[in-house]
């Protein structure tokens, strides 16, 4: 299978869709791998460093899409790329297809076969390759938090582990999935003190055990987020209902409540955001303040940190995508229902139910192809 990757072109976005290691890995099962020039630049990868994998390197995107049998990306294929998109082809990347008529009307037009990460499952109910981004997202979001904790960043100029006779913050995190126990982690190991809330009390258990009274754990309602939001330093939104509109779990008026210089992380921008005053900002503008709360919402968190994110994904995609490789789409998915979930379009049918109806478009389930 000729597998190419080509240069990420979504402003911003330094992530590439295949490392070196997994190139090397490719090539020595009998593939081919074809990059795009300076594709993974962004992540510290040199087009010296795929030749040395064996990887060739082209020099430009067409040649990419127009020889390769198997495309691998990290983002949704932005216009020009959908351009070039083409049957028989297969694209394994982010689509994020429900909220975007657009793409699913070009990705249909083209007739590629498009296997969306997001939505690929594993046996535990969880999604496999959206976790890696959740994890970066979550650690990331103390970091983030405490610089704009900062006097200069607007913040309200507390150190998040304090000093020995000076209290340390309060960081409450609301949702115990992926993300609020990846932010918890960070979040306890600067020393805060760290309170995680969810709705499911199995989820609360299990974070009790792994942290072992480092943290504490809170049933969320909306009267215990307004009671726990008026002494806490940074609130960490970290919900996701897959799929959906984020739920919105402190409103304006609850600003006021809130320590002056207090910070709100909204992991959940992706989704519409979780607090009602959230809009997506850029890693250029980071924050903005409402009613004295400083406001963290950057939308794609994961950049900031592209060579580790790039990896993590890399790491979490590459067995599909040899799999992929090395049987063909069709036997792939028809020997793993989990890469069949991710199957989203085919020869201009709709292959995802949730799309369909999203937006209004007949659609199939992966399983009846
Ligand atoms: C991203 O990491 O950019 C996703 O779309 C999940």
């Amino acid at each position: 299978t000729r597998i190419g990757c080509p240069k990420e072109i979504k402003p911003q976005e330094f992530r590439v869709g295949l490392t070196p290691a997994a190139a090397a890995e490719a090539l020595l099962r009998g593939h081919e791998v074809l990059v795009e020039t300076g594709a993974g630049l962004g992540s510290g990868f040199t087009d010296e460093d795929y030749q040395a994998a064996g990887a060739g390197i082209a020099p430009d995107a067409a040649t990419v899409f127009g020889t390769s049998d198997l495309i691998v990306k990290v983002k949704e294929p932005q216009a020009p790329e959908r351009q070039m998109l083409r049957q028989g082809q297969v694209l394994f990347t982010y689509l994020h297809l429900a909220p975007d008529p657009d793409q699913t009307r070009d990705l249909l037009a083209s007739g590629v076969t498009a296997i969306a990460y997001e939505t690929v499952t594993d046996a535990r109910g969880g999604l496999p390759l959206l976790a890696p981004m959740s994890e970066v997202a979550g650690r990331l979001a103390p970091q983030v938090g405490s610089w704009a904790l900062q006097k200069a960043n607007g913040g309200r100029g507390v150190l998040l582990g304090g000093v020995p006779g000076v209290r340390p913050a309060n960081v409450v995190i609301i949702g115990g999935g992926v993300v609020g126990t990846a932010a918890a982690r960070v979040a306890v190991g600067m020393g805060a003190n760290v309170t995680v809330m969810d709705r499911s009390v199995p989820r609360l258990s299990y974070l009790d055990d792994v942290f072992m009274g480092r943290l504490t754990t809170q049933f969320s309602s909306a009267s215990a987020t307004a009671e726990r939001i008026q002494t806490a330093d940074m609130v960490i939104g970290a919900v996701l209902i897959p799929g959906a509109a984020a739920p919105k779990l402190v409103s304006r008026d609850q600003l006021s409540t809130m320590p002056q210089g207090a910070v709100l992380v909204d992991v959940a921008i992706d989704q519409g955001g979780c607090f009602e005053t959230s809009r997506p900002t850029t890693h250029q503008d980071p924050v903005y303040e409402v009613d004295g709360v400083v406001h963290y919402c950057v939308a794609n968190m994961p950049g900031a940190v592209a060579r580790t994110s790039t990896q993590a994904l890399g790491n979490a995609t590459l067995p599909f995508l040899l799999a992929l490789a090395d049987k063909g789409w069709r036997r792939a998915v028809s020997d793993d229902p989990h890469l069949r979930a991710g199957l989203s379009t085919h020869e201009g049918r709709l292959t995802s139910l949730p799309v369909g109806e999203a937006l209004a478009i007949e659609a199939i389930s992966p399983d009846q192809l």
